[in-house]
């Protein structure tokens, strides 16, 4: 297979904001009342923001009204933006500058296909933006990963044909998004979860154009 546009999903691979939604989500949870782990965090990675939500909400056993939890997502953004709005390229994952100068020296087409909303301000923060030549994210897709329309909109915008894609995910549902939409996939993390993955690797460092070798 020859590739020609590279999809990038943003927290997990490109940088580690789940860190940052980790701190909101407790300070959250703690203004609720009740105690939010590392653990239970790792259940909200590539998890939509209003879904994440429902999940917090579950584990402190609280119920709210729509409007209600509408005012408490605003509330956890707002802490998570000022949060990310101190961020600089020395958050950038190891390897990831050097694999985007890589693919783009080979004509390779870069999008990013992630499920946050507030993606546009992380990559300027990061100074990626200019690497990209499409940004997909949770202003532009209606449906949350396993569903591959994010993906699916990529490869559109790319003007490619999803085969010729190749997806990079850490997390299980986005594996399951790539697969849907008929591309290859390289799982960011461990083979017990993203074992579906075409290939997958512990992270980008020494990431060179040989794992898109398939
Ligand atoms: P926001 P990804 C996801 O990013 C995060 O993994 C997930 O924890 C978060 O809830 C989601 O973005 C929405 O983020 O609240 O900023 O819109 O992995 O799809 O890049
Ligand atoms: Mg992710």
């Amino acid at each position: 297979m020859h590739v020609k546009g590279c999809i990038f999903d943003l927290d997990g691979v490109i940088v580690d904001t789940a860190k940052y939604h980790y701190l909101a989500w407790r300070r959250l949870a703690n203004e609720l009342g009740f105690d939010f782990t590392e653990k239970d965090n790792e259940r909200l990675k590539g998890v939509s923001r209003m879904a994440s939500l429902e999940i917090l909400l579950s584990i402190g056993n609280v119920t709210l009204s729509e409007a209600e939890k509408l005012a408490l997502a605003a509330k956890k953004n707002e802490w998570y933006v000022e949060y990310i709005s101190r961020m600089n390229k020395d958050e950038i994952l190891p390897g990831v500058e050097n694999f985007l100068e890589a693919i783009r020296s080979e004509g390779i087409k870069v999008s990013l296909g992630s499920a946050s909303k507030n993606s546009m301000m992380i990559l300027n923060n990061l100074e990626l933006t200019k690497y990209f030549d499409a940004i997909i994210d949770g202003n532009k897709v209606s449906e949350a990963k396993p569903d591959p329309e994010v993906f699916l909109l990529a490869a559109k915008e790319l003007d490619l044909d999803p085969k010729d894609c190749v997806v990079f995910e850490d997390a299980e549902a986005g594996i399951e998004a790539a697969i849907r939409a008929g591309m290859q996939s390289i799982g960011i993390g461990s083979v017990e979860t993203l074992g579906k993955a075409t290939k997958v690797i512990p992270n980008l460092k020494d990431a060179d154009l040989t794992i898109l070798e398939f």
